[in-house]
C-alpha cells in the first residue's frame, strides 16, 4: 500500500517510536504519579521528558505548561471552553476545521458568545489587518489554524500574533497540520495557546496531542478528577500540568511521542518540510498541464503552503476516485470534505469535496509517480 494520507495521521511511524511504545508497555507500564514505587516514578519521568522535548520544539519556556491531550480536537476544546465566558467575542476564520468551528458554533447558538468569521483573500490567506480591525472591546480570543488540512495554506500567524498581543487579547493557534511540519516558536509568534497533534507531523501514535498554555493564560479545567498528588484537596489543583490533566494518561503513547519528537528534531522540521514540498511540487508539475484535473490552492513554492494537495478529476466524484485508488491501485488518499466544510465552501468544492493527497517523511518520488500514473489511468477510462 502506498500511504498518502498523512494529514489524517502519519503512517508509518519511525521504527524507534514502535520500539519505545513496546518497551514502555512491557517494562514500565505503571501509572505516573500514582504511587511512589520505582515504576510509577519512571513513568512520571518519561512524561516529563516528553514535555521537555515538546517545549523545546515549540520554544515554550516552561515544560509543565505542555498539557497532554488525546488529540488536537481535545486540546482546542480545552482551550476554548476553559477560556471563554458568556458575553465574549471571538475572531476566527471561515477556513477552520470542525474542531474549532463546531465548539464555537454551539456556544454561539446558545447565546453565550458572538463570533466573527473572516474570509480569506485570494489564495486563501487571512489578512492580519482584518484580524486587528475585527477586535472589539468584548473580544477575548483570536483562533486561527496555522496550516489548512485541505489546501495546505499557511497563515501569517506571526503577524496575526503580534496584532493580537498588541491589543492584549489571547491567540489560539490550531497546529494540527503544522506541528512537526513548519517551525513554530510560541514566543516569537506571540501564541498564547498552541493546540497540536502528536500523531500527525510529530510522528507519534494516535491518542496523543497537547496544548501549550502560555503564562498569560488561566484556563478552567473542563475535565476534573484524580491527578496523583494533592489527593486531599476538594477541588482540582491549580498547578500545571495537573490542573488540566485529570485521569490516567496515555503513558505508552506519550513515551513513544517523546521518541517521535526526538526523531523529528534530529531530521529537522525544515528538512522534513522541504521533503514534503518537493513531493507536492512533483505531483503539481505532472498534473497541472493535464486538463482532466483541477488542482486547488497555491502552487507549491517553498513557504506559503505545506505538502497537502487537494485535486479533482473532472467527471468523477472524489469519493469514487478515492475508492478506485484504494481497491485497484493500493494507494491511500482521503476524498470528501476532510471535516473542513468552510474551506470547501471558500474553494467552491462543497459539498462533493476533493481528493486530498498528503505525503509524509517516508514517501518517495516513486510513490508520487505511481499516484500520477494511477490517476491518469482512471481519468483515461473516462475519455
Ligand atoms: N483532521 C484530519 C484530516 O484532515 C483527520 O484528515
Amino acid at each position: 500500500m502506498i500511504y498518502l494520507d498523512n494529514a489524517a495521521t502519519s503512517h508509518p511511524k519511525p521504527e524507534a517510536v514502535y520500539a519505545r511504545m513496546d518497551r514502555f508497555a512491557r517494562h514500565v507500564g505503571a501509572n505516573p504519579g500514582r504511587g511512589g514505587h520505582r515504576l510509577a516514578i519512571e513513568a512520571e519521568a518519561t512524561l516529563a521528558a516528553t514535555r521537555r522535548a515538546l517545549a523545546d520544539l515549540f520554544g515554550g519556556r516552561d515544560p509543565n505548561r505542555v498539557v497532554f491531550t488525546l488529540n488536537t480536537t481535545d486540546a482546542l476544546n480545552m482551550a476554548m471552553k476553559g477560556l471563554l465566558v458568556p458575553g465574549d467575542h471571538v475572531v476566527t476564520t471561515v477556513l477552520e476545521h470542525n474542531s474549532v468551528s463546531r465548539p464555537l458554533a454551539r456556544l454561539e447558538q446558545e447565546g453565550a458568545i458572538t463570533v466573527t468569521r473572516l474570509q480569506p483573500r485570494d489564495g486563501g490567506v487571512i489578512d492580519p489587518g482584518e484580524v486587528a480591525s475585527s477586535i472589539d472591546e468584548r473580544t477575548r480570543l483570536v483562533a486561527v489554524a496555522h496550516a489548512g488540512n485541505v489546501l495546505g495554506t499557511v497563515q501569517p500567524i506571526e503577524e496575526i500574533g503580534a496584532m493580537v498581543r498588541e491589543r492584549e487579547r489571547f491567540f489560539l493557534v490550531d497546529a494540527a497540520q503544522s506541528g512537526g511540519v513548519i517551525p513554530i516558536d510560541v514566543g516569537r509568534q506571540c501564541i498564547d495557546l498552541l493546540a497540536f497533534s502528536g500523531h500527525k507531523g510529530l510522528l507519534g501514535p494516535a491518542g496523543t496531542g497537547g496544548l501549550y498554555v502560555g503564562d498569560r493564560v488561566t484556563l478552567r479545567a473542563w475535565r476534573e478528577g484524580g491527578t496523583g498528588g494533592d489527593s486531599a484537596r476538594a477541588v482540582q489543583p491549580e498547578e500545571f500540568p495537573h490542573c488540566l490533566e485529570a485521569g490516567t494518561p496515555n503513558t505508552a503513547g506519550i513515551a513513544a511521542l517523546g521518541e517521535a519528537v526526538r526523531y523529528v528534531t534530529e531530521r529537522g522540521v525544515s528538512a522534513l518540510a522541504l521533503h514534503e514540498e518537493r513531493l507536492a511540487r512533483r505531483l503539481w508539475e505532472q498534473l497541472e498541464p493535464d486538463d482532466r484535473f483541477i488542482l486547488h490552492g497555491r502552487r507549491p513554492d517553498g513557504s506559503s503552503r505545506t505538502g497537502v494537495i487537494s485535486l479533482d478529476m473532472k467527471g468523477r466524484p472524489a469519493s469514487e476516485v478515492e475508492a478506485i485508488l484504494d481497491t485497484s491501485f493500493d494507494i491511500a488518499v482521503r476524498g470528501g470534505l476532510h471535516c473542513a466544510p468552510g474551506t470547501h465552501r471558500f474553494e467552491g468544492t462543497f459539498p462533493e469535496g476533493t481528493v486530498r493527497v498528503s505525503p509524509g517523511p517516508f514517501n518517495t518520488e516513486a510513490d508520487i509517480d505511481a499516484l500520477v500514473s494511477a490517476l491518469r489511468e482512471i481519468a483515461g477510462d473516462l475519455s
